[in-house]
């Protein structure tokens, strides 16, 4: 049995710049009072998540939607704050340019303007100390016949290979697939499948990213966190939850269960430790909820779901499927399940001098009326306009 509560105390939560901003849907994006104007001001609200959790240290940021002129000063001031700059998330998918793809676009201009921007991303990371760059690609089409499937599959290779070789010893790619959206016929990048080919031809410094949201209703995302895993090629999370597609909903609120099942894999193939090297990321939008809250409520999902993965009885569930007993085993992996987390997960946090209950302490806290009378006129995330 893993030492649960030293396990709990070494769990780390990476959030996205872009949740604390407006977001929306494509019909509507309801603009909320208080929410940052600029990056710093994103920044400073992660701190805050990180300040009431005291597990979600670091931050992911957008580019360009993060986009500043000195990327050093980003990085110091989040530093001031107790935080730090995380992965990287290139942004191909927002300019009139990429109607028809970036950097498998048809036209080698926009191609080339795309894999600059790839380029540029890693410049930031030179420039922020991080070490992952985060690529989704919005590319595919929407009518048969519309492009070359394969065609489009070299252009996306040569693109990937050219950023790859910028990589400094210490940065990776992390590549993430998505069924559909915004492509609706053929997405260049659609599975795990694709992203694992593409970063196996890459190379060591290349590796997937499940976006929990990205995969067919039924597909089962804790096989692929164990086949990934085995492979080495599992390098970050992007958590979020769905009932349909995309949804972007807070982290374990659709789902619990599924949760659960894909942090017991992560459990089992002794990915929790940070020095495995996966980034747990959030990747959500809050639309109709308070961001900060929503935020801390994802954490706190999250945790709950490791804690409940961690305390199943190890022991018990080998010896039960060993004899081949299925519903043993199956009572094993439940009884971890229905196990209330919430006291144990209360008492860590009271060790380590947090309020032992976040989301009370965040609602005391007065940070809320505070944004909303400092910061007038916040700006939206950057898509769903
Ligand atoms: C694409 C995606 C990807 C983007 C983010 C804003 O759907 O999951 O990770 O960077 O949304
Ligand atoms: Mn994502
Ligand atoms: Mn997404």
């Amino acid at each position: 049995m893993p030492d649960v509560r030293a396990a709990l105390r070494a769990q780390r939560i990476e959030t996205p710049s872009w949740a604390y901003a407006n977001s929306g849907t494509r019909f509507k994006v309801f603009s909320q009072a208080g929410v940052p104007r600029d990056p710093y001001e994103k920044i400073a609200d992660a701190a805050t998540v990180h300040r009431f959790t005291g597990v979600a240290p670091t931050v992911s940021l957008h580019y360009p939607w993060d986009a500043v002129d000195d990327f050093g000063k980003l990085a110091a001031y989040a530093q001031d704050l107790g935080v730090t700059l995380g992965v990287v998330n290139s942004n191909v998918f927002q300019d009139d340019d990429y109607k028809l793809g970036s950097v498998t676009n048809p036209d080698p201009r926009v191609r080339r303007k795309a894999t600059d921007h790839l380029l540029a991303c890693v410049d930031v990371m030179d420039a922020t100390g991080s070490q992952d760059l985060k690529l989704w690609f919005s590319d595919g089409t929407n009518y048969p016949g519309q492009d070359d499937i394969r065609s489009r599959q070299d252009r996306l290779a040569a693109a990937l290979r050219e950023v790859y070789d910028r990589l400094g010893d210490d940065q990776r790619i992390l590549l993430e697939y998505k069924l559909f959206e915004p492509a609706f016929y053929t997405t260049d990048v659609p599975d795990w499948g694709t992203a694992y080919a593409h970063t196996l031809e890459l190379g060591p410094k290349a590796q997937v990213v499940i976006d929990t949201g990205h995969h067919a209703p039924g597909t089962n995302i804790e096989f692929i966190v164990a086949f990934l895993l085995r492979q080495a090629k599992l390098g970050a999370f992007d958590f979020n939850s769905r009932f349909y597609a995309d949804d972007d909903l807070m982290a374990g609120a659709a789902d619990p269960f599924q949760l659960f099942r894909i942090m017991y894999e992560i459990v089992r193939g002794g990915a929790l430790d940070p020095a495995s090297g996966i980034t747990f990321m959030l990747d959500q939008c809050h639309n109709i909820e308070a961001k900060i809250p929503a935020i801390i409520r994802s954490v706190t999902n999250i945790q709950e779901a490791t804690a409940k993965a961690l305390i199943v009885d190890g022991d018990a569930l080998a010896a039960a499927q060993a004899q081949g007993d299925v519903l043993a085993a199956n009572a094993v992996f439940m009884d971890a399940f229905s196990s209330d987390v919430r006291p144990l997960l209360a008492e860590i946090r009271a060790e380590q001098g947090l309020d032992p209950d976040p989301h009370a302490a965040y609602k005391r806290s007065g940070y809320a009326e505070k944004i909303v009378a400092e910061r007038i006129g916040g700006v939206q995330a950057g898509w769903g306009a």
